[in-house]
């Protein structure tokens, strides 16, 4: 467990359209959703990395909850997570952290998104199901240029849709280029997961390894390729492109 505490970016990912089966859940728990926007909160290290996003990952084994956060906003997190946003001021009431309603990650999966930055103008919820329960929000957005897990969750999505119940054409199974480093190419983590060979989710010791060379190598020798900041060194975009974020209010940023 980290001693210190961890900053996330939290990436407000609109949903904007559930599936019928959602619908009719919210319907049977009366659950009105007019005039509201609904927001999977996504907890990112890599706020740069967004114009990569190809899909939004929550987990099957995770029961979200669906939290008000302003007049006509709600965010999709665990309670964990909302109840540290709601300490750090960044809800409606200090203290308040019960949800609307509560929703198991596997009827999320489907839903139709629309996420900040990225090239790929609508996007799915997908299953991912190495998320931990007690870390960021539950919510795993998906880069997988530039994250292992992420590259290697979307392959295995891909290969096979029928084992996770999905359609196979929810997945966008090319990763954007977004970081070039002389090292590993634009796409730090396809080339990493080659490499190592990494065949499953749930290599979890060979991903670690992975996760650490491309993080190291993208933050320190990175250069964005595209955006309002391409030709930059990552270390130098990324809180600028994190503050742009907050700023136009497609993020929020918390410690844990
Ligand atoms: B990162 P740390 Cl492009 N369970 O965002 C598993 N993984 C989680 C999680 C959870 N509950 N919550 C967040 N994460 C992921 C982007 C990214 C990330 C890139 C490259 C590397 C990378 C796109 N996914 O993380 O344990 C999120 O994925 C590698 C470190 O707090 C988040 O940032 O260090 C990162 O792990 C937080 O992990």
């Amino acid at each position: 467990e980290a001693v210190l505490p961890q900053e996330y970016t939290g990436i407000k990912i609109q949903v904007t359209e559930f599936t019928g089966d959602t619908l009719d859940y919210f319907k049977k728990e009366n659950f009105d959703l007019t005039g509201k926007k609904v927001y999977l909160v996504a907890a990112t290290l890599r706020p740069e990395t967004m114009y990569g996003q190809t899909c939004c990952f929550v987990s099957p084994k995770i029961n979200y909850g669906i939290f008000k956060a302003s007049d006509d906003e709600y965010y999709v997190c665990t309670e964990r997570a909302f109840k540290n946003m709601s300490y750090q001021d960044l809800t409606p009431v200090r203290g308040d952290y019960k949800s609307t309603l509560n929703i198991n990650g596997s009827l999320l999966v489907g839903s139709k998104i629309h996420a900040p930055l990225a090239v790929n103008e609508t996007l799915r919820v997908l299953p991912m199901e190495t998320i931990l329960e007690n870390k960021g929000t539950g919510v795993v957005t998906c880069v997988p240029s530039d994250s292992p897990d992420d590259y290697v969750t979307t392959r295995d999505l891909f290969n096979k849709p029928e084992y996770y119940k999905i359609e196979k054409d929810w997945v966008i199974e090319e990763p954007v280029a977004i970081v070039h480093t002389d090292k590993y190419g634009d796409k730090c983590a396809e080339t990493l997961v080659k490499e190592l060979k990494i065949n499953s989710p749930k290599d979890s010791v060979q991903l670690a390894a992975a996760k650490e060379l491309a993080y190291k190598e993208g933050f320190y020798n990175g250069t964005l390729i595209l955006g309002k900041y391409k030709g930059e060194k990552v270390e130098i975009a990324k809180p600028k492109v994190k503050q742009d974020l907050v700023d136009s209010g497609d993020a929020i940023v918390y410690n844990e």
